[in-house]
């Protein structure tokens, strides 16, 4: 066993918090604190404290399942179980055609991982029938970065640039829960006389924090930035000088703003005209500001308008392309950020690029040694993909992630993943969604294998192996190694993480997201790299062999044009369009999919503890963690709670047009009356996804995680 202390980084969110890890003698291993990494400086949130106790063997798979003729899931050997998944794959195929195949990924998996992944579907299934679980995160506000400037980066400037600007509104998010370490930089912001502003229907955590905190109505993000647009507008506020030299369409999105009068949308949102006001000026008075969206206002069946609604906000007011102002998504998943780069989602190439544009598939291809047309197109989103399971979808490789937990309407999707002829799981630890397939691979993680991720602010970072994996595991690499092999394409899936990376750089050049100035040895001597950081042309040319290693940081070859630096900030002198100018969306409000009526009167909105991981798959099986949250609860305004009858621990079942969840009641007068939430990282009787409603977004194909009807109903003890 290895002995000595190696940095790395935590293994849930997107913050990627630096630490550092030591095997004990005893075979667990020790979390210490890393204060060289700038994002967290040492500080962890008490998930990546207890982030090891998930390495122990007595939590996690070690050996491959198999079903056996009885129906239970059975030990069996490596050899066994993939030559299974590869006869199981190669009959759908024969029987149905390759789109019968499908493969579902995770924002979860390393660069190297998500971008196998996508090539393993594209060149050895050749299946269009890939898409992952990044699709329920932050693709509404993917797409409307993309469609106002031109590129999908969470946030376009490094973390610490949030302390020194003047004003920051953040829409739905709960970092203080949610990416704890965080936090500090918005109470730096409050010290140096900045203006914290957070909208949420909840008073969270992160809301006692702010100066100003608005409470809308579920699903009214979109009519509450246009009516903030509108008072920009009324009050004289519009930076006409900006929007003439850097903007297109105001026009357009003026007139639609116009339209959203403050007391019309006073009465949507439920936010008085006065708190409009207020924000308006809070937002527009100093020299910079910055609006920060996450899940809340985004996982809305009109998610890419609404991040559209607050983008033209910023655009406005020149907040967008300037130092210390900007839009930003913070998103979510360990790799949310890169496994949305580089090819596991349905519509995507590595680097960013587009499947149906014909140069990318010609670079891409070239790359992977293969013909441009036999690439598949596009295939279905995330939730349609697992909604066509059983029917159009036969058989599928399923791969970091837990749907039968975390999928919206998840009581259809777990009958739909029952009704597959074949389903195969590579996971850590036997999820409920490993625990209905038919072939179970336990897999290495974070602390046992070496692996790239981007973060939020899309800092390319370097994980490190750090301890010997238990006897029985194989890297998520090495499966789709044998898979591949297995299935006739010997060459191309290296199980070398870093030889992934050396093709990756290659398959990423010349995209939005270029990745092909990065090279490991960067990532560990500058602590990261921020994309895109092209290699010089004459590097890439000669293919990988002759790619040099970048220039250390105290080099001062630095200083020739040999090594890229990276680009902590984006779009100071030009957004990524073809003119280098932002574009408005004319945006104008609409309901949500399912508003309130008699029969389903209350909104039920779906979130997260700081306790808890996602489906829990992982920080369910942690002592510590559980002791802190140890079930599903259903938050509930004390005069909500007294026309149920309900008291304080009670159980109140919430019932949807989808199906029916019971959980304690927790009754608190930080929630609108109006309002329910329950948290959605538990499966059975609480599985808040037993009533969320798939109503997708047109664009980015998000369903409505934060705003569906229910109705309450008292549960005998
Ligand atoms: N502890 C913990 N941390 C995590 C995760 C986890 O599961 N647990 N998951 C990681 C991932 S993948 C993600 S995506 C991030 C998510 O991070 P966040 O977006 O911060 O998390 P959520 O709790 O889903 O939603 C944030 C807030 O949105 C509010 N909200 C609900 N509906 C609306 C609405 O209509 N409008 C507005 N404005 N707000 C609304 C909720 O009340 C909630 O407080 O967290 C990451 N970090
Ligand atoms: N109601 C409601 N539902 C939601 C949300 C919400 O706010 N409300 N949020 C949505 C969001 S933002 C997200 S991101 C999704 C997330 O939901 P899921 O996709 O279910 O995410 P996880 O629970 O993180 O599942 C990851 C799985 O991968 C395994 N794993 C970890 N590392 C590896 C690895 O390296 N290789 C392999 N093969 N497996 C690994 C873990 O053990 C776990 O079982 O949930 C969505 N669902
Ligand atoms: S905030 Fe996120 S990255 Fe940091 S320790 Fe917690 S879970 Fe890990
Ligand atoms: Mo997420």
């Amino acid at each position: 066993m290895q002995t000595t202390v190696t940095p790395t980084h935590c293994p849930y969110c997107a913050l990627q918090c630096g630490m550092n890890l030591t095997p004990a003698p005893d075979g667990t291993v020790e979390v210490s604190e890393r204060a060289d990494f700038p994002v967290n400086r040492g500080a962890l949130c008490g998930k990546g404290r207890t982030a090891p106790a998930v390495l122990a063997t007595n939590v996690r798979l070690t050996s491959p399942l198999v079903r056996d003729a009885g129906g239970s899931l059975v030990p069996a050997s490596w050899d066994e179980a993939l030559d299974r998944i590869a006869a199981e794959l190669r009959r759908t195929r024969a029987e149905h055609g390759p789109d019968a195949v499908g493969v579902f990924g995770g924002g979860g998996l390393t660069n190297e991982k998500a971008y196998t992944l996508g090539k393993f579907a594209r060149v050895v299934l050749g299946t269009s029938q890939i898409d992952y679980n990044g699709r329920f995160c932050m693709s509404s506000a993917a797409a409307a970065g993309i469609k106002a400037f031109g590129l999908d980066r969470g946030l376009p400037f490094p973390l610490e640039d949030i302390p020194k600007s003047g004003c920051v509104i953040l829409v739905g998010s709960n970092l203080a829960e949610t990416m704890p370490p965080s936090l500090r930089y918005f109470t730096e912001l409050k010290e140096n006389g900045g203006t914290l502003i957070v909208i949420d229907p909840r008073r969270t955590k992160t809301a006692e924090q702010a100066d100003l905190h608005l409470a809308p109505r579920p699903g009214t993000d979109l009519a509450l930035a246009l009516g903030l647009l509108h008072l920009v507008i009324a009050e004289g506020r519009v930076d006409e000088e900006y929007i003439r030299e850097r903007t297109v369409g105001w026009e357009d999105a003026r007139a639609a703003a116009m339209a959203h009068w403050p007391e019309y949308v006073e009465r949507i949102t439920g936010v008085s005209v006065p708190q409009l006001r207020e924000t308006v000026r809070l937002f527009c008075e100093p020299e910079s500001a910055m609006v920060l969206t996450a899940r809340g206002p985004e996982q809305q069946s009109k998610g890419t308008d609404t991040v559209g609604a607050w983008i033209n906000l910023c655009l406005a007011t020149g907040r967008a392309g300037r130092p210390l102002s900007g839009y930003g998504c913070l998103t979510g998943q360990g790799n949310g950020q890169g496994g949305r780069e580089h090819g596991q989602k349905a519509d995507q190439l590595p680097g960013y690029r587009k499947l149906d544009d014909p140069a990318a598939r010609r670079h891409v291809a070239e790359v992977w040694g293969v013909d441009p047309d036999s690439l598949p197109g596009p295939g279905r989103s995330a939730y349609e993909l697992l909604d066509a399971l059983g029917t159009d979808i036969r058989s599928l490789l399923l791969m970091a992630s837990n749907p039968v937990v975390s999928a919206p309407r998840a009581a259809h999707i777990e009958e739909r993943i029952r009704s597959l002829e074949f389903l195969a799981v590579c996971d850590v630890v036997l999820s409920e969604t490993a625990a209905l397939a038919d072939v179970v691979l336990p897999v290495t993680q974070w602390a046992e294998e070496t692996g790239t991720t981007t973060n939020l602010e899309g800092r390319v970072l370097l994980r490190r192996r750090a301890i010997t994996p238990p006897e029985g595991v194989r890297s998520d690499l090495e499966v789709m190694h044998e898979l591949a092999a297995r299935l006739g394409v010997e060459k191309g899936f290296p199980t070398d993480p870093e030889e992934v990376f050396e093709e990756l750089r290659r398959a990423s050049a010349g995209g939005p997201a270029d990745y092909s100035g990065i090279t490991y040895r960067r990532l560990a001597e500058e602590n990261g790299v921020f994309w895109p950081c092209p290699a010089p042309a004459e590097a890439m040319d000669g293919g990988e062999d002759t790619l040099p290693d970048a220039p250390l940081p105290d080099d001062p070859a630095r200083e020739t044009p040999t090594a890229h630096p990276g680009t902590p900030r984006l779009f100071l002198d030009r957004f990524a369009t073809p003119d280098g100018r932002a574009r408005f969306v004319p945006v104008s409000h609409r309901a949500t999919a399912e508003e309130p009526d008699d029969e389903y009167p209350v909104l039920l909105t779906t979130g997260r503890v700081v306790a808890q991981y996602q489906s829990g798959a992982q920080t369910r099986r942690v002592a510590e963690l559980n002791a802190a949250a140890p079930g599903p609860f259903v938050e509930i305004h004390p005069r909500l709670a007294a026309r149920l009858g309900a008291a304080e621990g009670d159980p109140v079942a919430v019932v949807s047009r989808r199906g029916r969840a019971v959980a304690p009641a927790r009754i608190t007068n930080a929630i609108r009356p109006d309002t329910v939430f329950m948290p959605f990282h538990w499966p059975g009787e609480g599985r808040a996804n037993s009533l969320t409603n798939p109503a997708l977004d047109p664009t980015s194909r998000m369903p409505e995680f934060k705003a569906c009807a229910v109705r309450l109903e008292a549960v005998e003890r």
